[in-house]
């Protein structure tokens, strides 16, 4: 806690005497879900089987961009063991899994011709959690475009709202008679700003015109799937996904405080502000006055959409600091060597999820899940079995926070591990292990980690 301190975290929990509730199943009442998320490139594998097309993330990964140069082509094989896998979530009383839905396997062109293979697996998988009594939330769409549309803009072309409106509507159609909760879009200010901004992710197609451009148009389909989703499903469930940080200066002065505040804009604002009719925040960074040259006549009418959820996903909280270069709206400042730090480089700060739930409810949505949480330590496999107290640890503080929060009003409604099993973690590869379950890539085999039987015996 010192090292926190001597970064200036202002914190009146901390203050206050920092309160940390019991952490009990009950507690959290008996309605909230319990789940675990993943992805459908992370996992998956069959990346060129039964007729799927190519995405973004294939063509990335075959130009050697992975730190380790693999790629998503087996992945965890989750496409032909999803039975042994849901069977082993169930085990761990697990009764939500969050999955995505891979638009290249089911519109190889990104529009037009089905693959009805394709869409028979996730019929498959679906009816598999059913008779598990697993109740099944799909995202439409977690960062893996079909190669085809990349190749006509992509993310930065308008005509994306009317690919995705295509695609939401045949998933919704063909999957809603059985899936109820449902998610539009996985972080968008995840693959706006490393894919089309960093350029650490597919498709590295970068530019600030490019991401104001993905931007914008993300937010349209935001909506706009949601729309797709209350017409065409009947008793759903929806929202959609937004990483989240909680922002502080790096020092208690005015310009360190005008960076955290131009940092919170892009990282917690951005996306969630137009959905709620309040539009883009372009007051607090006037740099976003230019992704109105990206809207039409009526687009603010059609930015808005009332989910039923919000899904936060919140990692650690970020401090800043001014940057000397005009483009960039703050520096983000790295932990310091006292910090707690995962394999990521994130700094394990379980109060910021505290900060940020408070912040967030202050917006007028209706319900909160925490749809993302986790951790990546270098766990080991010793003897068949793997010891990593640090992602316990990780899961008690972070979940104490939410109950907290829960405690003082907030409306949180569930919980997602990310994630179930290590898988294919994006730009680095399968290194950083963020599973309840380790997986041997060599031999594909499933071993619960002690985190996941922690798990296992507190949802018993
Ligand atoms: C999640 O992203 C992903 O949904 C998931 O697929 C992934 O495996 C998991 O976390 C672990 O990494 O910081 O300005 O670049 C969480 C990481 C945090 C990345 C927020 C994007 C916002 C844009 N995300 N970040 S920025």
């Amino acid at each position: 806690m010192a090292a926190l301190v001597a970064i200036g975290r202002v914190n009146p929990v901390l203050a206050a005497g920092n309160y940390i509730p019991e952490l009990t199943k009950s507690s959290f009442g008996d309605n909230f879900h319990w789940g675990v998320a993943t992805s459908a490139y992370q996992i998956e594998g069959a990346s060129d089987v039964d007729g799927k097309g190519e995405s973004v993330w294939d063509r990335f990964t075959s130009r050697g961009h992975i730190k380790d140069k693999s790629d998503g082509k087996i992945a965890n094989d989750f496409y032909y063991r999803y039975e042994s896998d849901l069977k082993l979530l169930k085990e761990l009383n697990f009764k939500n899994f969050r999955f995505s839905l891979s638009w290249p396997r089911i519109l190889p062109e990104g529009t037009g011709t089905i693959n009805e293979k394709g869409v028979d697996y996730y019929n498959r998988m679906i009816d598999e959690c059913l008779r598990l009594g697993i109740e099944p939330w799909a995202v439409l769409y977690h960062w893996d475009l079909p190669q085809k549309l990349e190749e006509k803009g992509g993310w930065t072309n308008r005509e994306v709202v009317d690919w995705f409106a295509e695609y939401a509507d045949l998933c919704t159609r063909r999957f809603g008679d059985r899936v109820k909760h449902w998610m539009v879009l996985n972080e968008p200010a995840g693959f706006t700003t490393l894919g089309y901004l960093s350029g650490t992710h597919a498709p590295q197609r970068t530019g600030i015109g490019k991401y104001l451009a993905a931007v914008h148009h993300a937010c349209l389909c935001q909506a706009e799937g949601g729309r797709i989703i209350r017409r065409n499903v009947e008793k759903s469930h929806i929202g959609t996904t937004f990483s989240c940080s909680h922002t502080e200066p790096y020092k208690p002065i005015g310009s360190h405080q005008r960076a955290a505040k131009r940092l919170d804009v892009v990282l917690n604002r951005l996306f969630i502000e137009p959905t709620l009719g309040m539009g883009y925040p372009i007051q607090d960074l006037p740099f976003l006055k230019k992704i109105e040259k990206h809207m039409l006549p009526g687009d603010e009418q059609k930015l808005p959409f009332e989910f039923d959820f919000i899904g936060l996903q919140n990692y650690f909280r970020v401090i800043a600091k001014p940057s000397l270069i005009p483009v960039i709206w703050a520096n983000r400042v790295k932990p310091d060597s006292t910090a707690e730090i995962t394999e990521m480089g994130w700094e394990v700060d379980p109060e910021g999820m505290y900060d940020i739930l408070k912040q967030f409810s202050k917006y007028p949505v209706k319900e909160i899940i925490i749809t993302e949480n986790g951790a990546a330590f270098p766990d080991r496999l010793v003897d068949g079995r793997v010891h990593d107290p640090q992602r316990i640890n990780f899961y008690k503080r972070y979940l104490q926070q939410i109950l907290k929060a829960k405690q003082e009003g907030v409306n949180v409604q569930g919980y997602f591990a990310w994630t179930f099993i290590d898988n294919f973690e994006w730009a680095e590869g399968y290194r950083p292990r963020f599973g309840l379950v380790y997986n041997d890539f060599d031999t594909q085999e499933r071993i619960v980690k002690d985190s996941g039987y922690w798990f296992r015996d507190f949802l018993k």
